[in-house]
């Protein structure tokens, strides 16, 4: 099941491909977007890329877009309500009522080492209500100097300081300490796309540190036919900063800081943009390495983080009635992970707590009327704390079981008198306060046998409604073009999940991968209609509760084909199938159609050429029941080259490239309100390293 997939840039050693294996044996995919490692899988357009595009290459992801900025990641056809995503494990929760600023659109390429993607419910230590997968963004750490070797990713994993678990990113370095300046510069054609990085590191036996700066900019971009898409702009600011220090041998202390703002970010899907959407994000830890025959590492991290978000409708013309929308999150947490291993088990323990603030509001200026006031989120706070473990045990025979399981409480409180009110007025005798309890197990199992690789999964998890499910106030959705209520009676939605997936290796020149996963729902939450209220949004159809439905079914199934048919040239295909289906047997919405790709890679030495074609059949079980309309097939081709060279001293790396050569209008399903995506770009990006 892993599938990794390398974004490099500089020139690379060759590393052991084991190593890889041995540090993400408890992940399915992991996207390397920095670093200095060899693969098999080249990067397509390099750090360059957007958080969201790199995103999109991992399987069973997709990308809801309502715009061209800041997509929803979906795992397994399931949406922010049902993954978790931390930052280098810290939780963070967006502020948009609107869901405007997934947890993603807050770092940048330039502040990450990788993208790890759990599927389904085995989840990453610290995720809370993953039914769908779980995403942890690695952050980008110079790390420390081992004996002239420079160690990235000390100060990024928890791995042990013993001799099975060297990083692979480690590389040779023949001085004591080191300076690396980095600078990345790109361009795109459609939408004049500019992105602009520097970023430095230092390094030495004692001390790190490594930080830089990073800014896009972007107009609106053109459909293809060359058709202009109306506020699809944006432009956004990164800075971000690590620190290492070791204060004794086996004693490190670690800092990072990132701050990121967003603004004028067009939304063309919706009726309104977004002024101003910025994070602070920051964290300290502690981490103590043993030589130890049974602890390897103790990692203890305090953050905090916060958000705000500002929505703006005066740049729109025909504006009915003028809104100011603001939202706003804070969450501070801790969390402890002690890494063991004994004999045949590699074992992670971790306790977690975490406080998140929720608060929104809106008020709406009628012309010649009184404004308007309502709060949205009303302050809810969240406090969450959870103990996780999971144990890798290797059998004999290249066999290997993987067990997790995680128990996590929650208490929520209203703390906004007005909105508590407002919504009593639903939900008579409500409480301002609600508690509950969550949790997951499951188990995998793999074994090799000669030329094949066979995994069987199963699990069970929860989740609590989310703060918009359970307490959000008239929230309008442009996708159904209704008014949502959140119902705080919801009870928590449930799901078991089956997993298979076998991969075929006739021939080191040849391999076939098939996988499969099922999710069962129990109290599966969704918007139901609620006749007997009317909408408050200008133009909206009405209103609808949220609710569980007594059960749902989720599947989903790839089949990937890989052949090297010469030394310089290989090709990829790759087909994908889902399902949704609610208590009646109806589709649910947003759930992806038959989707395919296939590719040639070509690679001469320095220089590589990709090929490949993507696309979708027509949306044949889309959710008319959901509000959902059905989108037509489409296919697409891109071509993707890179060449790396030295130049007194310097690596750089240079890519250039067409998407969607034949300028096809198209939309995917995933594209809020059938937005169309980017008609032909050509886009050219350096990177440079000394
Ligand atoms: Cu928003």
């Amino acid at each position: 099941m892993l599938n990794i997939l390398y974004i490099s840039f500089l020139p690379l050693l060759p590393l052991p491909s084991d190593s890889v294996a041995t540090k993400t044996h408890n992940i399915d995919e992991v996207v390397v977007i920095s670093g200095r490692t060899e693969g098999q899988k080249r990067s397509i357009k390099g750090q360059v890329a957007s958080i969201d595009e790199h995103i999109g290459e991992l399987s069973h992801v997709n990308l809801v877009r309502r715009g061209s900025y800041a997509w929803e990641p979906v795992v397994n056809n399931m949406a922010t309500e049902r993954v978790s995503t931390t930052i280098d494990g810290m939780k963070i929760f967006y502020a948009c009522t609107d869901k405007m600023d997934p947890v993603t659109s807050y770092v940048e390429s330039g502040n990450l080492q990788s993208i790890s993607l759990n599927s389904g419910l085995s989840g990453n230590p610290q995720s809370t209500g993953n039914i769908g997968g779980s995403l942890d963004l690695k952050l980008k750490k110079a790390g420390f100097m081992e004996l002239g070797i420079r160690n990235e990713e000390l100060g990024i994993d928890t791995l042990s300081a013993n001799s099975h678990s060297i990083p692979h990113s480690s590389f040779h370095i023949p001085h004591s300490s080191f300076l690396i300046p980095n600078f990345t510069t790109g361009y795109e054609a459609n939408g004049h796309l500019q992105v602009y990085g520097a970023d430095a590191a230092y390094s030495s036996h004692s001390f790190y540190a490594n930080g830089g700066v990073f800014y896009r900019h972007a107009d609106n971009y053109k459909q293809g036919g060359g058709e202009e898409v109306n506020f699809s702009q944006f432009q956004k600011l990164n800075a971000f900063a690590n620190l290492g220090a070791r204060l004794a041998e086996d004693h490190i202390l670690e800092g990072t800081f990132i701050y990121d703002r967003a603004s004028d970010v067009g939304y063309p899907a919706l009726n309104m943009d977004v002024s101003k959407a910025e994070a602070f994000i920051t964290s300290l830890s502690y981490k103590r390495l043993f030589h130890h025959p049974v602890l390897n590492t103790w990692e203890t991290k305090v953050y905090y983080n916060h958000i705000v978000h500002i929505m703006d409708d005066t740049t729109r013309p025909d504006v009915e009635i003028h809104m100011d929308m603001p939202g706003k999150s804070w969450t501070s947490g801790i969390y402890s992970l002690l890494s063991a291993s004994k004999g045949s088990h590699d074992v992670q323990l971790n306790y977690d707590l975490y406080y998140n603030r929720l608060f929104a509001d809106m008020t709406m200026y009628p012309g010649g009327a009184a404004p308007m006031y309502m709060v949205t989120w009303p302050d809810v706070g969240t406090l969450n704390t959870g103990v996780a473990i999971s144990d890798v045990v290797s059998l004999p025979h290249q066999q290997k079981v993987k067990l997790s399981a995680k128990v996590a409480q929650q208490w929520q409180k209203l703390n906004d008198e007005e909105g508590y009110h407002s919504l009593s007025v639903f939900f008579p005798g409500m409480k301002d306060a609600y508690y509950q309890t969550i949790g997951r197990v499951a188990a995998n199992y793999e074994a090799r046998v000669k030329e094949y690789t066979l995994n069987l999964g199963a699990g069970w998890g929860s989740r609590a409604p989310t703060v918009t499910e359970a307490y959000g106030y008239y929230l309008n959705n442009t996708f159904d073009q209704y008014d949502y209520i959140g119902n705080p009676r919801l009870k928590n939605e449930s799901a078991i999940e089956v997993n298979a997936a076998v991969k075929w290796q006739p021939s080191s020149l040849l391999s076939f991968n098939v996988d499969a996963n099922a999710f069962f729902f129990y109290n599966y939450i969704i918007g139901q209609f609620e006749n007997r209220l009317s909408a408050m949004t200008v133009g909206a159809e009405g209103v609808k509760v949220y609710g569980n439905i007594d059960h749902a079914t989720i599947f989903n199934t790839s089949f990937t084909a890989q052949y090297h048919v010469l030394p310089w040239l290989s090709w990829t295909g790759k087909v994908n199938y889902a399902i949704g289906r609610d208590a009646d047997s109806d589709p649910l919405p947003l759930i992806s159609p038959l989707a395919y790709a296939t590719s040639l890679d070509f690679a001469w030495s320095r220089f590589q050429v990709r090929a490949e074609v993507n696309g979708n059949a027509r949306q044949v079980n889309y959710a008319p029941k959901y509000g959902e309309t059905e989108t037509a097939e489409y296919a697409i081709v891109n071509l993707n080259t890179q060449y790396t060279f030295s130049l007194n001293n310097a690596h750089l790396t240079l890519r250039a490239g067409v998407e969607n050569l034949l300028d096809r209008r198209y939309s995917t399903y995933s594209d809020w309100c059938n937005i169309p995506q980017k008609g032909r770009n050509v886009y050219v990006n350096v990177s440079v390293g000394l």
